[in-house]
């Protein structure tokens, strides 16, 4: 079975060439979409460059910079159509380790979805300011304890679903981005029944490029988690 590593990326020309040989390099089942939100310094083109020569290697443009959430939901689409059968969330920045790739894989023998939990069994968080650490630490436990979700880490980005679990959930139904659209993801997956296994990896700061962290990110993920509590009493989630 084939897996889709699904990349997106905002001006991440110093990371998109080195992502893509690291996540085709450590499997022989892997290959990866590039959703490129017609990043300004050409991040797109440089991948487009790759995909010429190399098969295993797909590139979405889309218009603009649209956000994470929908990114994902789009390259979602794309891996079903394609009949992949593990799919991929990661990072393009190196904070998510291709050489873990393997390991998600293994899991996902025995689970629907395998979370890369920065927060199980302690923390492990690389060259992050203390700020930073504590505010997501917090709003893990935070959106765990509204929600409810079993998980120790609720808004981590590195997860392979596989192919079956993808094809329960309605994408057309998730409008959140950045950290929410985690936890949205998770807390679906959850009142789906399916089975949700979180591993242990290790989260390093991003390699190259500057940090897209807005305050906008957490303040549309304090609303959500109350969001998906609501809809979830009331049924209509
Ligand atoms: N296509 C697309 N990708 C995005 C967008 N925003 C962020 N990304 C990508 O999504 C991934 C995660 O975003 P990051 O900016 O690394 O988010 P973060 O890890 O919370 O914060 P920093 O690493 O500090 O920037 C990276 O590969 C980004 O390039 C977007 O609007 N559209
Ligand atoms: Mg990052």
């Amino acid at each position: 079975m084939r897996a889709l590593v699904v990349i997106p990326t905002y001006n991440e020309i110093g990371n998109v060439g080195k992502i893509i040989d690291a996540a085709l390099g450590v499997s022989e089942i892997t290959e990866v979409l590039i959703v490129d939100d017609n990043s300004p310094d050409g991040t797109g083109a440089a991948a487009d460059n790759m995909a010429k020569s190399n098969p295993r290697v797909h590139v979405m443009h889309r218009a603009g910079k649209m956000g994470l959430g929908s990114a994902y939901i789009e390259g979602f689409r794309y891996a079903l159509d394609k009949g992949y059968g593990y799919i991929f969330e990661m990072d393009a920045d190196f904070s998510h380790d291709p050489a873990e790739i393997p390991r998600f894989l293994e899991a996902a023998k025995e689970a629907d979805v395998v979370i890369g939990s920065r927060y199980v069994d302690g923390i492990r968080i690389l060259n992050w300011p203390l700020k930073r650490l504590m505010l997501s630490y917090f709003a893990s436990v935070y959106a765990r304890t509204i929600t409810g979700l079993k998980l120790c880490d609720t808004t981590g980005g590195y997860k392979c679903f596989r192919r079956e679990a993808l094809l329960k959930l309605d994408l057309s139904r998730i409008h959140s981005d950045g950290y929410s659209f985690q936890i949205e993801m998770n807390f679906l997956c959850q009142k789906k029944g399916l089975k949700l296994k979180e591993i242990p990896i290790v989260f390093s700061d991003r390699r190259a490029g500057i940090s897209k962290m807005n305050k906008g990110i957490i303040f549309e993920a304090l609303a959500v988690v109350w969001l998906l509590k609501i809809k979830s009493i009331l049924g209509i989630l």
